[in-house]
Formats: structure tokens, sequence, C-alpha cells
């Protein structure tokens, strides 16, 4: 199993460089889903192993990776920025960089700005989301705390707006993530939203 998702990850690598992409991130680390079961040491080694490879491949082709925090229903593997950071350090490569999301780090972090300074210069990238992935500024995320310390950290990287409804997405991704309930169907008026909204928080 491991041996299949490290072929798929440097085919994605190379999908990726093809395209002109110089980052590939996510739940790259794992298959995503709800586990069972706590990670294993066997398992995690594996994780670090195969990323290994996978990163130094990425850095012939000038791709960094970015390992996605993600809430504990979605991965056993790494669920905060402190995981992140300490695989990171296992496999010890400079192209491999935190992926920070707003909609994980409200379920599984202590606060917004503990997540951004934990992640320091190890953040390589931002997902924006809200509690629902709905509208932002419609749900719980403390966003001011978090746009105040992303500006406070000198982080120059790209910020992504991630959100998802029932009404948009395929069956089986709606499945996979839990998509269940009608958010918006509008999605130009959306994405105009979250990039006024990003823009007067970052001050933009
Ligand atoms: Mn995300």
């Amino acid at each position: 199993v491991s041996a299949a998702g490290e072929t798929l990850l440097l085919q994605a690598v190379e999908g990726a460089a093809k395209l002109g992409s110089t980052y590939l991130g996510g739940v790259i680390f794992s298959a995503m889903g709800k586990y069972q079961v706590q990670l294993s040491p066997a398992g995690r080694e594996n994780c670090v192993k195969g990323l290994t490879k996978v990163a130094h491949r990425a850095k012939e082709l000038g791709v960094t990776l970015g390992l996605e925090a993600v809430n504990r229903y979605e991965s056993n593997v790494i669920n905060t920025v402190a995981q992140a950071r300490s695989f990171i350090e296992d496999i010890g490569a400079d192209n491999v960089k935190v992926h920070l999301d707003t909609y994980h780090a409200n379920i599984e972090e202590r606060g917004m700005a503990q997540a951004v300074e934990e992640a320091g210069e190890d953040l390589g990238y931002v997902h924006v989301g809200e509690s629902h992935r709905g509208y932002l500024g419609t749900g719980s995320v403390d966003f001011p705390t978090f746009f105040s310390a992303l500006k406070s950290s000198g982080y120059q990287g790209v910020v992504t707006f991630e959100s998802f409804s029932s009404r948009v997405v395929s069956p089986d991704f709606a499945s996979s993530l839990a998509i269940w309930r009608d958010m918006w169907s509008d999605g130009d008026d959306l994405a105009g939203h979250a990039k006024a909204f990003i823009g007067t928080a970052l001050g933009i």
C-alpha cells in the first residue's frame, strides 16, 4: 500500500511539474479518510520514507511539497501544525512545508495565533476556510486573530480560499469530505465575497 502511494505521489509530482506548477500539497501523507485506529510507528515510518523519496524527486523538478494538517476525521497522520513540523524535521528536505488550513486548525489547534506561530518559517501554503466551509465570516473561525498573526509572521506565500457546497460537488467527493449541506450555489458571488474579505483582513 505504501509503495502504491509513493508511485502515485511521484506521478503527481511529475504531472505538477509538467503543468508548470511549483507546489503540490494537501493530504499527501496517507489516504484521506476517517481512521478507526491510531497511526502506528511502522505506519509513520512508511510515511517518512515515502515522502523523503518523493521530496527528493520534487526538488529535482522545482516542486515544493505541502503537508496539510487536517482534522481527525480526515486523517490519523497529521492533524496539527506541530505534527506537520515533526514530519518535516524527520524528512529533512527544505522543499517540504507546512500547509495550514483555518477550517482544520479551528478544530485541532489551541488557537489561530498559535497555529501560525508554530508553523513559523516552515509555513508554505495557506487555505482559508470557514468552520462550515461556506461564506467567510459567517461561521466560528477567528479570522481577525488568524490574519493578524499571518501579517505579523511575514508570510509572503499564497492564500487560497477553499469552500464546498453539496450543490456543486460530486456525490463521491461530497461523501469523502462530508459535504452534506447546500451552503451556496453561486460560485462567482462566493469567490468575490472571499476575495474582498481576505483583502480587507490583510489590508491589501
Ligand atoms: Mn484545505
